[in-house]
């Protein structure tokens, strides 16, 4: 095995030749106090021994090989399942920079608070030091990164999430540049404070300083908080990247689509949580529509920049799914399914008599007995009383090459071209199926206004809307007034922009009852889309845009949705835009300082437009 195992306060392996690098590891190891320091190389080998230490520690449950081959399951601190918004925090000099879209604190300030958290917070725990690539390795778009973790969980996720280890050191060469991220799950073990399964502190501090691209995170060991590469580095950090370098770092899901004639059109499409976002990434096709497939480029984030062409090229930064468990199935998912069937890192889903993992979701009928994620014994009868054997943020950790709808060109290095951006709320009124933005200013607008439901499983009441401009606000890296000039500044840098579209697939009758049958019928809206693109397809002139009439889409083999029904979900209800605009006029003032002239403006012409 080719890891580097040390004793700390000896200097780095002989391997590594980047003095920055050497010396920042050396400075951490200092400050947080490890027992040792290990580099990590990425190889299985490695792997395979952090999953046995863990298993060994109860920390880790190693799955029935013969159900779900080389599969572990983690189950967490019950105070650690989530993203901590509250918690996160991007440090400016100005606090106007981070906007009110962020938590602010002054760098100096808030470095100073961290450096005391960290002082010795890994006292009894080795430090990883884990080289990752945010995108294919070397590639033009790509971006490299080191985490410092105290945390194997965080390791062998990280293997799967990015591109991890020896190679990415020698990409970094002497003097290349990368992001250090410096995340401690806060638990020092002592005499009085022995080691836990799941080790954190109920004090959290997710920390980005854009204005010297660093991350520290303190105090979780879950998901966002602790796998820095993913929303830290490729959405906060590199969103003031993109913004200071022309380019855009997205909260988006890339897919190919392609034409039975063979031709290739990409797509990349922003929606909030709780959209099915990883679904429609992987959506299958009715057969009925002869031979259009769709290839899965990305499920959650990507990193589009402009071409020589003019073109915007799009790459997805991440090497895996970490993707929401719950509600996934053969009938939701098949292809998320299929790529779950082994080398998969299960968190907070249930445990199954035979060693294998479920949620719910997963089948109709639950297994007669189960282990929650919190270990306790379960049976279908608890689900009456509302217990739920998964947490509902369970997550599947998992290698995107095995999944079957993977696209052929999903590790080029130059990227793959965009032709159109989707964006889609939840929401039961108002914005109908699908329309096309007239240009790409309105594209930014109906972007910038973006808006989703609140399920009554999140909190209890339904049918708020809840403002989230391109599904980016919990993770733009600055002020959301500025993202929205930078997207306006990057329409005309550009030569062909790519169309933007919104849809919504939740859209519901009087009676509450959906009225688009969603997942793969999905893909009616989405051919249309693309033919837009290809100059192919008809459309309708509205206020909001071009929309398709009945007559617009592909019907064949449709048993679901009548033309009259059709008319209702695409109609535009003047009374509910009207009451809609007010909500945007609300939105955008609480942006005010930094809000772009031109979407105030197209606010007041659709107001105009809408008063008959
Ligand atoms: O993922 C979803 N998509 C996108 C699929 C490509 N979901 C699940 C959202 C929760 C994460 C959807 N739910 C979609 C959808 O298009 N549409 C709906 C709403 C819906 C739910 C159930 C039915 C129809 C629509 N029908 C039956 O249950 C039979
Ligand atoms: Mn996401």
């Amino acid at each position: 095995m080719s890891q580097v195992i040390q004793q700390m306060n000896s200097t780095s392996p002989a391997h590594v030749k980047h003095v920055k690098l050497a010396a920042w590891v050396a400075e951490i190891a200092a400050l947080t106090e490890p027992k040792d320091v290990m580099w990590c190389d990425g190889s299985k080998a490695e792997a395979d021994q952090l999953f046995a230490q863990m298993v060994e520690r109860g920390s880790m449950i190693k799955l029935n090989p013969a159900k779900r081959p080389n599969s572990y399951l983690a189950l967490s601190d019950p105070s650690d399942v989530a993203r901590v918004e509250d918690r996160t925090y991007v440090c400016t000099t100005d606090p106007d920079d981070a906007g009110p879209n962020n938590n602010w604190e002054s760098p100096e300030k808030m470095k100073g608070l961290l450096k005391g958290l960290f002082k010795g917070c890994m006292r009894g725990r080795t430090m990883y030091v884990v080289p990752f690539s945010m995108g294919p390795i070397g590639s033009p778009i790509a971006h490299i990164g080191v985490e410092l973790s105290d945390s194997p969980y965080v390791v062998v996720n990280m293997r799967v999430m990015t591109r991890m280890g020896r190679e990415v050191l020698e990409q970094l060469g002497t003097d290349g540049e990368f992001v250090p991220c410096l995340h401690s799950v806060g638990a020092p073990i002592t005499a009085e404070t022995p080691d836990t399964k799941w080790p954190c502190n109920p004090n959290k501090y997710i920390c980005h300083f854009p204005e010297t691209r660093e991350i520290w995170s303190f105090g979780s060991g879950y998901g966002g908080n602790a796998l820095l590469g993913k929303k830290c580095f490729a959405l906060r950090i590199a969103s003031t990247m993109a913004r200071d370098e022309g380019w855009l770092a997205e909260h988006m899901l890339i897919l190919g689509v392609e034409s039975p004639k063979g031709e290739k059109s990409y797509v990349a499409a922003a929606f909030p949580s709780a959209c099915g976002k990883t679904n429609f990434a992987m959506l299958i096709p009715p057969t009925s529509l002869g031979g259009w497939k769709v290839t899965t480029v990305g499920d959650d984030i990507a990193w589009i920049k402009p071409g020589k062409d003019g073109q915007l090229y799009a790459i997805n930064p991440e090497a895996g799914f970490f993707g929401v468990a719950p509600g996934t199935s053969e009938k939701t998912n098949f292809n998320a399914m299929a790529t779950l069937k082994e080398n998969i890192i299960f968190t907070n889903v249930a445990l199954t008599d035979d060693g294998d993992v479920w949620w719910e979701g997963m089948t109709k009928v639950p297994p007669d007995h189960l282990i929650d994620w919190q270990g306790k014994d379960w049976t279908p009868a608890d689900a009456k009383s509302g217990r739920k054997a998964a947490h509902p943020n369970a997550r599947f950790t998992a290698p995107a090459e095995q999944c079957p709808s993977i696209d052929a060109e999903w590790q080029n290095p130059d990227g793959v071209p965009i032709s159109a951006f989707i964006f889609g709320g939840r929401r039961s009124t108002t914005v109908p199926l699908v329309f096309e933005a007239f240009n790409w200013n309105y594209g930014v607008y109906m972007a910038a206004t973006l808006g989703s439901e609140t399920t009554a499983a999140a909190t209890g009441a339904q049918g708020i809307v809840r403002r989230d401009p391109f599904a980016m606000l919990p993770f733009c890296g600055y002020h959301m007034g500025d993202y929205f000039n930078h997207w306006l500044r990057i329409g005309h840098q550009i030569k062909r922009a790519p169309r933007i579209f919104t849809v919504n697939w939740f859209r519901q009758d009087e009676d509450g009852n959906f009225m688009w049958p969603g997942f793969g019928e999905n893909m009616r809206v989405l051919k249309w889309v693309v033919e837009r693109c290809n100059g192919r397809a008809n459309a309708e002139q509205t206020i909001l845009g071009w929309t398709p009439k009945f007559s617009d889409l592909d019907w064949s083999g449709n048993e679901e949705v009548t033309e009259a029904q059709f008319n209702h979900l695409t109609a535009i209800d003047n009374l509910a835009w009207r009451e809609e605009l007010k909500l945007h006029a609300e939105w955008f003032e609480k942006l005010k300082s930094r809000m772009p002239r031109e979407l105030n403006l197209k606010r007041e012409l659709f107001e105009l437009a809408f008063v008959d």
